[in-house]
């Protein structure tokens, strides 16, 4: 059981942690970003999955200041990483509750000042479902974000309540396949006819793919024989603490 209270003593603290798993680029298997993902550390400094703490912070108002702390963070963290030559994007993910608070682009133009990371290496990773609660306000806060020189990404692609007429009304840059296309590939019929007709869709309307929960070699061959531009997965490595991340991506001797 995760406490409200103890979520929120520890707002501003290391118990609230990034791990970073590594996005690759299709054509040199090198790194081209990262997905920042929450780890919240316990008293005991056990790590709780974000899957049992985002749905606590959000039932009552800590998202907001918990979310901006993040934010901030991982602008900090882009920052400290351009200051030492590393470019490469950094992508946070953002729940429902976050975009639809009024003063999210506020709290990202603060976070890009404050640190003064360079924005067009940051990226916000969405929900289909997320811009669907709310489109007129989802598209303004889109407008807003996209204004800001941030990139935005539909995360788990294809597997929320969707219509693909919003593809082009929102300024998307980048689709992230869901790994439940993904599992079944080279082998599986369905899901070779479901990601070459995405990966197609998203092509024409000048999208960037990133092909997520990349497990094995075969996956690979056949996602890069389909074009993809970016992977993300176990095949590659899970997300890791910053140290961990570090040494295996950024150290220079
Ligand atoms: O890393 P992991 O598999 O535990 O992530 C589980 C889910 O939690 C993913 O859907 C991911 O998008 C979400 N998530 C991870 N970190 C954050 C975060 O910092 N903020 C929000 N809103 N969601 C996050
Ligand atoms: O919903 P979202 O895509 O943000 O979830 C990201 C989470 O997916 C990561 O934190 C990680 O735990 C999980 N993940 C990443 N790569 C793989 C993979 O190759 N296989 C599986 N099963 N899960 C993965
Ligand atoms: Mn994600
Ligand atoms: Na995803």
């Amino acid at each position: 059981l995760i406490l409200e209270s103890d979520l929120r003593k520890s707002v501003g603290s290391d118990q609230y942690e990034y791990f970073y798993q590594p996005k690759v680029n299709a054509n040199t298997h090198t790194l081209c970003g990262v997905e920042a993902l929450l780890r919240w550390k316990n008293n005991k400094g056990e790590y709780r999955s974000p899957i049992d703490v985002i749905p606590v912070l959000e039932s009552s108002e800590l998202i907001i200041d918990a979310g901006r702390y993040l934010i901030n963070q991982a602008c900090l963290q882009l920052k400290s990483w351009q200051d030492k030559g590393h470019f490469f994007d950094v992508a946070i993910n953002i729940s429902a509750r976050q975009l639809l608070e009024a003063d999210l682009v506020e709290t990202i133009t603060q976070a890009i000042n404050n640190t003064g990371c360079n924005p067009h290496f940051l990226e916000l990773e969405l929900t289909e479902s997320v811009l669907m609660c709310d489109v007129n306000f989802a598209l303004k806060q889109l407008k807003s974000l996209r204004e800001l020189g941030i990139k935005i990404a539909i995360d788990d692609f294809g597997t929320g309540y969707s219509s693909l007429a919003y593809l082009s009304r929102f300024p998307i840059n980048i689709l992230k396949v869901d790994r439940e296309f993904i599992k079944d590939l080279p082998s599986n019929k369905d899901s070779i006819t479901i990601c070459r007709s995405i990966i197609e869709l998203a092509h024409n309307l000048n999208l960037t793919i990133v092909a997520e929960g990349v497990e094995t070699e075969d996956q690979l061959k056949f996602l890069e024989s389909l074009g993809v531009e970016e992977l993300q997965g176990y095949y590659f490595d899970k997300p890791l603490p910053l140290s961990d991340f570090e040494n295996k991506y950024l150290a220079t001797n």
